[in-house]
């Protein structure tokens, strides 16, 4: 496009010091068709960048393999630059917005040098909605405007939008790799040196500054970035809320829909959930989303959710038949696979795909690979770029710009101990207190010691744009925005309880719809409940067992309060708090007493 698509004042201003700055060789505003999509295909496929699929196995399918030290996001680069240090809070690295923007300028200055930079008009949430936000991303990654065209509503429709006066919320990204003159280009530029790598937001301006990565959330700003660290910010003060949470609608076989926004953190299946396949007969899940919601109070006082992204950036490793064969119907075609192996055959393949190992494939470093060469075909952070609208199990209503009515909110963790397999909150300022406890074992497959717990506030530890301890009060505050009755219920849930001998006790996957169904039911007054000093669990003929091979002792197991596990995790759970000296919540040390007085520890 040579004209500028837009009358205003402060894009153009904005998008002409940046080219500046950058000395980027060429400005391309970025429409959104479908003409363009393809044209930046194919330009990768010359690039190197992108290896076509075949077409008759994977059609309109792209493997990407990035550099080796650009594969997952960077928290420990990550920033958030409020102009006080306390706002940002104990969970977040700081740096003065001042001194961060003078580096990050430095940084910038030249760094698109040789390449173009795409302006990409993006709105999170469909733009008709009330709550949607409009915001531009300046990259000079041709793999980014792509993937946020499937991840986000892109292009000239959000620049008619914006109008002349308009507001947005700046999200500038370089890869930080200018090439010089002559200098041959790479398939995946980046910054290699990992601690030359920036993802900086400015939550009071409302922007985002990210340099040196190409990959996912760091360089995808739409997403972890704006959807929730930024979104979070404004949603404090406007009275809303950006939660790192699915959002799913369970219909019983009498056609009674509730829906539910879920949060795990990273590993614990969240995507599997969101598009789960009930075993429980007549039974249906569709999915809204599978990673963020906006969540706002609607006209008639309860709280309605809204997925603010179009698409899935789901990990590819354990994706298959049997743990998701919605997302494996959704990535058939129009997908880019990012660091996935690549079959003689054209195909993709990765561990735990439900399929055999081919007896050969390129691997994700773009090397040969045999099953018994002793290394990984697919990168375990791996990851599948689809439109939502792929998935055979969509709601109807996941564009609908006012959100859907919630019934629930679910947390939960991989638990092998203590945590039964559902657990309902007395009260709302309870389910708070089960957010804030949030915790997880960490699996051999992320950073760090596997089987360790870790903490993870409502699965937004690096996610919160703000003190930790203020976001726990936001959410208490929630009550008093509304009528109590119209809050959603909340439950803990745990599908990864193990028995002593180290078994797991719950089969999972699609019976974790015997659970959802006993939510429901809970919802609807009529499920069978037993008040314990931890919440009301399921009587032992409250959960849908039918043919069902749980035997009543693992049942008991699942559904047991063990006075010492919670001693420990009470422990836990006061430590984690002690992070957030006086910004806890009142409500939330008191409710860890009253745990303590009813199980008398
Ligand atoms: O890379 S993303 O941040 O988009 C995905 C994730 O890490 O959860
Ligand atoms: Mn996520």
């Amino acid at each position: 496009m040579s004209t500028v698509p837009t009358t205003n004042r402060k894009l153009m201003d904005w998008v002409n010091e940046v080219a500046k700055l950058t000395q980027a060789a060429n400005v391309y505003w970025c429409d959104g068709s479908q003409a363009e999509y393809d044209r930046l295909c194919q330009d990768m496929v010359k690039a190197g960048t992108f290896t076509p699929l075949n077409p008759k196995l994977r059609p309109g399918c792209f493997l990407a393999r990035s550099h080796v030290s650009d594969v997952a996001r960077v928290e420990d680069r990550t920033y958030i630059c409020s102009k006080s240090k306390d706002d940002a809070g104990p969970t977040n690295n700081w740096a003065n917005p001042d001194e961060m923007k003078t580096m990050m300028s430095g940084l910038y200055a030249g760094c698109m040098q040789g390449r173009t930079m795409y302006v990409i008009p993006f709105s999170m949430g469909p733009l008709d909605s009330p709550i949607a936000k409009i915001g531009i991303e300046l990259t000079d990654s041709a793999y980014v405007v792509v993937n946020m065209r499937i991840m986000t509503r892109m292009g000239k429709a959000v620049l008619d939008k914006l109008g002349a006066t308009g507001s947005f919320v700046e999200c500038m990204h370089s890869v930080g790799a200018p090439l010089k003159p002559g200098q041959a280009d790479v398939a995946w530029p980046c910054e290699p040196d990992p601690a030359k790598k920036y993802i900086v937001h400015f939550p009071e301006e409302q922007s985002i500054m990210s340099y040196g990565s190409g990959y996912g959330g760091n360089a995808l700003l739409g997403k972890k970035c704006l959807a929730l660290r930024i979104a979070s910010s404004i949603a404090r003060k406007e009275g809303w809320m950006a939660e790192h949470m699915v959002i799913l609608a369970l219909t019983s076989p009498a056609g009674k829909k509730h829906y539910v926004c879920a949060a795990f953190p990273s590993a614990c299946g969240k995507t599997n959930l969101a598009m789960m396949q009930p075993s429980l007969p007549g039974w249906s899940v569709k999915c809204l989303g599978d990673d963020i919601a906006w969540i706002r109070v609607g006209e008639d006082g309860r709280l309605y959710a809204m997925n603010p992204e179009s698409g899935f950036f789901g990990v590819a490793p354990g994706t298959s038949d049997q743990s998701n064969p919605n997302a494996m119907k959704t990535i058939v075609k129009d997908t880019i696979f990012t660091n996935v192996a690549l079959t003689p055959e054209g195909d993709i393949w990765w561990e735990d795909m439900g399929i055999p190992a081919p007896a050969k494939a390129i691997d994700w470093e773009g090397k040969e690979w045999t099953p018994d060469c002793g290394r990984k075909a697919a990168h375990a952070n791996a990851r599948f770029t689809a439109p939502a609208a792929q998935c055979p199990v969509i709601d109807e209503d996941w564009q609908n710009p006012a959100g859907v009515p919630i019934s629930a909110f679910l947390f939960g963790g991989r638990r092998p101990s203590t945590i039964p397999l559902v657990n309902e909150a007395f009260s709302w300022e309870h389910g708070v207190f089960m957010g804030s406890s949030t915790g997880s074992e960490t699996t051999a497959a992320a950073l760090g010691k596997a089987g360790v717990l870790r903490r993870d506030p409502f699965a937004m530890l690096p996610f919160c744009g703000y003190h930790m301890g203020d976001y726990f009060a936001h959410w208490l505050s929630m009550a008093g925005r509304t009528d109590r009755s119209k809050l959603p219920k909340v439950f803990f849930v745990n599908w990864f309880r193990k028995s002593p001998e180290g078994k797991w006790l719950w089969p999972g996957y699609g019976d974790n719809s015997r659970v959802l169904k006993w939510i429901c039911e809970r919802i609807e007054g009529t499920g069978k409940a037993v008040k314990t000093a931890i919440g009301n669990l399921p009587t032992a003929d409250g959960l849908d067992l039918s043919g069902l091979k749980t035997t009543p002792e693992d049942m008991k197991q699942l559904l047991a309060v063990d006075p010492e596990g919670w001693k420990a995790e009470i422990a836990d759970i006061s430590a984690n708090y002690d992070k957030f000296g006086d910004k806890l919540p009142a409500a939330l040390k008191k409710e860890l007493e009253g745990l303590k007085q009813r199980l008398g520890v």
